[in-house]
């Protein structure tokens, strides 16, 4: 049995729009960089793309009923971008989850770029934040009299590393440190939403406790640099009015538009990350965490990381920093309904996250990545990360056993 969290502490699932609708053509949608990337050979494990995925944008009625047997207070969701020219999908499932009496928690962005902004230079382009805030603005007027929180960006940091860096993910640019103007862009559309959005305004933020490879001065040296560009260049900014390092393209006005205050940061955790120095064209290199059980996806399973996370980040940024919630957290599992890895994974989590509670961290929320198996971007559907297993040939779902364990735990929870 989990500790009591206290009082209004939300609980809730978290998707993202590419990962589950489907309809990728449907009611105007335009195409977005993930339909061109996904649908260009040799990007995606067995050619797998989003154009069905868990056909949500169909079967949404079934999959809010889950919600509401799971018990969960709220649930996180992303807004397609190629769909703004038609909002209806979401004006009815945010209307879904209030009939529901779940909570809404919508994230503008979570990676879909209409690829006509793309092709004028993407996240390259600052006029690409000011087309993001005229889209949040427009959102904000069709959803704001329902929806009161908002999150406006998914992880910059990895959109910015994987899509524009490295090119495992779409765009699929692969500039190395010539990406930065990427991570400014994107603070800049985040901020410039966040003057325009009605209600409150988080950003979510991917953050990993970096620990050097050994006691070398060398890796404690390429340690510090890995955190500055994993954490700090997204956290520093909205926190802290200031960059960590160079960043180019920032014009006068930018930071306090990028500090425009938040009501919370949202984190995403999952593991923390062991750096060594390194020759090549980067200055660090990843490690593995000797002795940490792995999931299915091979990432080391490393609960009192989100400990240390939470806790580094209040000593880091004191009164700057805002509270706090965890909007993603969850593992692959290949065991199918028995995932029994899940639910110890999920547990010890929760366990931490509470800890770090008890130890003065202002923590408000904790959201499970994810409610339904989906489509783990360049790894297809061969990761599964949800509490409902889906069968993507039939679109079945199966509850798993990490999702009853939940449910009994949020049941328990309630009837205290
Ligand atoms: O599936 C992703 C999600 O889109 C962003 N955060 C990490 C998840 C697991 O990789």
């Amino acid at each position: 049995m989990l500790p009591p969290f206290p009082e209004g502490f939300v609980v809730g699932v978290s998707t993202s729009a590419y990962q589950i609708e489907g309809a990728t053509t449907d009611d105007g949608r335009e195409p977005s960089i993930w339909d061109t990337f996904a649908h260009t050979r040799g990007n995606t494990r067995n050619g797998d793309t989003g154009d069905i995925a868990c056909d949500h944008y169909h079967r949404w009625p079934e999959d809010l009923d889950l919600l509401v047997e799971l018990g969960v207070d709220a649930y996180r969701f992303s807004i397609a971008w190629p769909r703004q020219s038609n909002l209806d999908f979401y004006d009815r499932l945010v209307d879904g989850l209030l009939a529901r009496g779940i909570t809404p928690l919508p994230t503008l962005y979570h990676w879909d770029l209409p690829q006509a902004l793309e092709d004028r230079g993407g996240w390259l382009n600052r006029e690409t934040s000011e087309r993001f805030a005229q889209y949040a603005a427009n959102v904000g007027r069709r959803l704001g009299d329902r929806v009161h929180r908002w999150i406006t960006l998914n992880e910059p940091v990895v959109h910015m590393a994987e899509g524009y860096a490295f090119g495992t993910h779409a765009p699929g640019r692969t500039l190395m440190l010539d990406a930065l103007p990427v991570a400014h862009h994107l603070l800049l559309a985040h901020g410039l939403a966040a003057q325009t959005l009605p209600g409150e305004v988080m950003l979510t933020n991917n953050c990993t406790p970096v620990m050097p490879a050994s006691d070398d001065e060398a890796d404690h040296a390429a340690a510090a640099i890995y955190d500055g560009f994993h954490n700090r260049l997204f956290n520093d900014p909205v926190m802290l009015g200031t960059y960590p390092m160079d960043v180019p393209g920032v014009r006068d006005g930018d930071m306090d538009i990028i500090r425009t205050p938040m009501h919370a940061l949202g984190i995403n955790y999952y593991n923390p990350t062991r750096i060594a120095a390194a020759d090549g064209p980067l200055p660090f290199r990843m490690v593995p965490i000797e002795g940490a059980e792995t999931t299915a996806f091979g990432w080391p399973v490393v609960p009192e990381g989100l400990y240390d996370l939470l806790t580094g980040l209040k000593r880091t940024y004191a009164e700057a920093l805002p509270p706090i919630y965890i909007t993603e957290n969850g593992c692959s599992s290949d065991e199918g309904t028995a995932d029994k890895s899940r639910i110890d994974y999920l547990d010890a989590h929760l366990r931490a996250a509470h800890r770090a509670l008890t130890d003065g961290v202002d923590l408000r929320g904790f959201f499970v990545w994810s409610l339904l198996d989906n489509f783990e971007w360049s790894d297809g559907y061969r990761q599964r990360f949800g509490l409902v297993g889906v069968d993507f040939a039939t679109q079945v779902r199966t509850r798993n056993d990490s999702f009853r364990w939940l449910r009994d735990e949020l049941t328990r929870r309630r009837d205290h």
